[in-house]
């Protein structure tokens, strides 16, 4: 299993130097602690050459895991559930700048937040409608360029639907695409599914897994809280996925020593893992 951290890079902020100059440090800092890559949360793809990203993962060999999405929701308001069509349309479009970045720099496009929230004008029924027709525009490009999008269940306090496992399933079966596969995230995890099922159940859905966020109990950095990372991830190891699992926390007290101290707990971890 290879290791990542989340990280973003201000691109919509940052003069062009400042940006290559931002991800070289990163990187470099990550390489030095061990991990295999990146995690990338963006917000305009566009704005950044991507020869110039492939040039500096290459000469380091490091990866970039895959590409957040959520301030597509978040900065901009566009969502792919939204109640307005050309909303919708905004929302498809953004998706379809990370597929290009990601078929560029060999990554995947995460699912999550871009889904958004419904308004008072919209209700859960319609919205997982809206959130079906765009989906299924998204992976007709993703198809085309031959990237993965991951679809990621997400608790129902930052999201209104599609909080389990196995609603996300079965979203995915309905869709049918070989680019639409699934990411799992530990602290979804603990909070929508029911301890007594999930471990079997992660087992029957281990094979459309294509992407892990970690985050322990406490959204913080793996080892911290009291979330059974020795369970969870032997389950996808022996599964024989080969993936990523990429750190997703509240970075407190810094990135820096979250990475340090993920690494610390997860190589342990890992290690320990027959
Ligand atoms: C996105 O990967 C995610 O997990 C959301 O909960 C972000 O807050
Ligand atoms: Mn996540």
């Amino acid at each position: 299993m290879k290791l990542s951290i989340v990280a973003s890079l201000n691109e919509n902020r940052l003069i062009q130097d400042e940006i290559y100059k931002k991800f070289t440090s990163i990187v470099d800092f990550l390489k030095s602690l061990l991990y295999d890559g990146i995690e990338l949360s963006l917000l305009e793809p566009e704005k950044i050459d991507t020869n110039k990203i492939v040039e500096i993962l290459e000469s380091r060999d490091m990866e970039i895991s895959a590409l957040g999405t959520g301030s597509t929701f978040i900065r901009f308001g566009y969502s792919l559930g939204h109640h307005e069509e050309s909303i919708r349309k905004k929302a498809i479009e953004r998706v379809g700048e990370f597929i290009k970045f990601a078929k560029e720099t060999n990554s995947k496009v995460i699912i999550g937040l871009i889904r958004g929230r419904y308004a008072h004008e919209s209700n859960p029924k319609k919205e997982r409608v809206n959130i079906e027709s765009s989906l299924k525009e998204c992976c007709r490009m993703a198809e085309i360029y031959d990237v993965e999008l991951l679809f990621e269940p997400i608790n129902s306090f930052e999201i209104d639907s599609y909080n389990t496992i196995s609603e996300s399933v079965n979203l995915i079966e309905k869709i049918g695409s070989d680019n639409l596969r699934l990411l799992i995230d530990s602290f979804h995890t603990y909070l929508e599914e029911d301890p007594g099922f999930i471990w079997d159940y992660l087992k029957k859905v281990a094979p459309l897994v294509s992407h892990v966020h970690l985050a322990d109990s406490t959204r913080r950095a793996p080892g911290s809280g009291h979330f059974d990372f020795k369970t969870f991830l032997s389950t996808f190891i022996h599964a024989g996925y080969k993936g990523y699992a990429s750190i997703e926390t509240i970075m407190k007290p810094s990135f820096e020593e979250v990475a340090r101290s993920s690494m610390d707990f997860l190589s342990l971890l890992l290690k320990s893992i027959k």
